[in-house]
């Protein structure tokens, strides 16, 4: 482990997860590393968790606001959230414990676009960061951080930080030195990023090292859940945007050579990715947030040329193949910090597809991803929103039913927003490719209806026309009916009874 602390400072602040926990103290506003189960703390969070039980048993209060770049894991937001250690949590998070902790009220959430969460922190809306948490790969000997299997919020959280705690993890490769380019925004300065693959800063974060005033070595595993196998219904979806991207193509909108994706986590992606394995597309680039397992095998199979992200979201599997192979793929990967890889003026200037998940899509082409009948939180916008708003073309990719179908993807109203009709272009579920772009409300409606399931297109079909015998149909809707699939589904568990 000596040879990943090379700073003789540093070296002299090892010391436990717990004696460590003791800098970080009731009310308290902690800046956290991790994004999609990657580079989060493995040691401080039980410790922090543990420090909360411990205050609670005593009847002493004890409760950190969290901030992070976005999900982490259950030994991270899960043991936090279960410990009740917890007052407030921002940006996306996707564990099954917090959510529960969230829908129950016990704890504040704000669910605020990944691309604006670094930003907001460096500008003082949390005020100050008392305690930056952070794990790296490796500390050099000038106390500069190499980054591990993803960069986040970390550079803005170290920076804003009064105190800093480093973690580095003799599991993550040290051969992950080099994928990381690290640059601080600047505001109202362009960012000089013009093609995916741009270099613009350092393979390490320079730390102010009087502030650290503890170091803990770990040796545990990312997250890293499995994927189940591709779905009968998402290899549907996986080509009919395949069939999409063949249309635009045809169109003289796309070429097959340096098409540029953004693709959000889940196994629809993933079955995307394994369709363009096998198309006509070259060289690929991806301008996007996480690194998936898709994306190397793009890679191995000479298909992606370069894949621009803030960190990884692998399965076990292809994280094995990463800490065996990091030197390869640093050849074609880039990890950025989240105020980078999701800032809207390089997404707009890269002209990319960007395809994300969603809980549903009303029939005009509003976007709820998070909200579960509206007041559910699933897990949060992510960078969703930075993308679809800024992509070339912006889709949304998603079975049209949930739960057995007694939940329909296609609703009247969506009952919560998070991407409008003006941002979303494209929804794509196993039934079709509705195409919005350049139609009016009442010509997307019939458009949407028909990737709707067959069980719910009559009812979809009906309350559109009957929206249209109203007074004033630019917008045609029956407000007393718009949330009545939701109703149906609170009243009778599901939307078509
Ligand atoms: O529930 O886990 O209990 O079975 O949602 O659904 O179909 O497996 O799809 O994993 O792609 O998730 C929108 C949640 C979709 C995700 C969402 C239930 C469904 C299942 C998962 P179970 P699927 P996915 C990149 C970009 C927002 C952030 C984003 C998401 C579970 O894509 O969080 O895009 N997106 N970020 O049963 C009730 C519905 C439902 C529903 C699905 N209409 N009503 N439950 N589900 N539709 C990542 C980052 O930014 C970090």
């Amino acid at each position: 482990m000596s040879e990943r602390i090379a700073h003789s400072g540093l070296k002299n602040k090892v010391m436990t997860a717990d004696e460590a926990a003791q800098f970080v103290n009731h009310g308290d506003r902690v800046g956290f590393s991790g994004f999609t189960g990657a580079a989060y703390p493995k040691a401080l969070p039980t410790a922090i968790a543990n420090r909360a039980r411990e205050a609670h048993e005593r009847g002493d209060e004890y409760a950190i606001d969290l901030l992070t770049g976005a999900s982490t894991a259950p030994d991270c937001d899960g043991v936090l959230a279960e410990a009740d250690a917890l007052r407030f949590r921002m940006p996306y998070q996707s564990d099954p414990e917090m959510r529960k902790k969230i829908n129950s009220g016990a704890m504040q959430y704000a669910d605020i676009h990944l691309s604006h969460s670094g930003r907001q922190a460096t500008s003082g809306v949390f005020a100050d960061i008392d305690v930056a948490v952070v794990e790296v790969t490796r500390i050099d000997e000038d106390g500069n951080l190499v980054p591990s299997s993803g960069v986040g919020n970390n550079v803005e959280f170290l920076d804003q930080a009064k105190k800093i705690i480093i973690e580095v993890n003799s599991w993550q490769s040290l051969d992950l030195e080099g994928m990381a380019d690290i640059y601080r925004v600047q505001p109202k300065t362009p960012i000089p990023i013009t093609d995916t693959g741009d270099r613009i800063g350092t393979t390490y974060i320079d730390i102010d090292t009087d502030k650290v005033v503890a170091v803990v070595e770990t040796d545990s595993p990312d997250r890293n859940s499995a994927f189940t196998p591709p779905s009968e219904t998402s290899e549907k979806i996986a080509g009919y945007f395949l069939d999409f991207l063949e249309g635009e193509v045809a169109a003289g909108r796309l070429s097959y050579d340096k098409f540029c994706m953004q693709s959000g986590v889940g196994n629809v992606p993933n079955a995307v990715m394994a369709g363009l394995l096998d198309s006509k597309f070259e060289n690929i680039k991806a301008y996007t947030e996480v690194i998936q397992d898709g994306m190397l095998d793009l890679i191995d199979a000479g298909k992606m040329s370069v894949a621009s992200a803030t960190s990884f979201s692998l399965s076990p599997d292809a994280a094995e193949l990463m800490n065996q192979k990091a030197d390869h793929y640093r050849k074609y990967i880039i990890t950025r910090p989240l105020q980078v890889s999701n800032h809207p003026e390089v997404i707009r200037r890269l002209d990319l597809i960007s395809s994300n998940g969603m809980i549903e899509a009303d029939i005009y082409g509003n976007i709820n991803s998070t909200n579960v009948t509206g007041t559910r939180i699933m897990n949060g916008i992510g960078g969703s929103g930075d993308f679809t708003r800024n992509a070339l073309v912006s889709t949304f990719i998603s079975p049209s039913i949930a739960k057995d179908g007694d939940i329909s993807a296609i609703v009247p109203f969506a009952s919560h927003i998070d991407h409008t009709e003006h941002d979303a272009m494209v929804i794509i579920t196993e039934q079709g490719v509705a195409d919005l772009r350049g139609l009016s409300p009442r010509e997307r409606a019939p458009k949407v209806i028909s990737v709707a399931h067959p069980d719910y297109r009559p009812l979809l079909e009906e309350y559109f026309e009957k929206a249209q015998t109203g007074k004033h149909i630019h917008t045609p809707h029956t407000l007393s009916e718009a949330f009545s699939f939701h109703q149906r589904f609170l009243d009778t568990g599901s939307m078509q009874k």
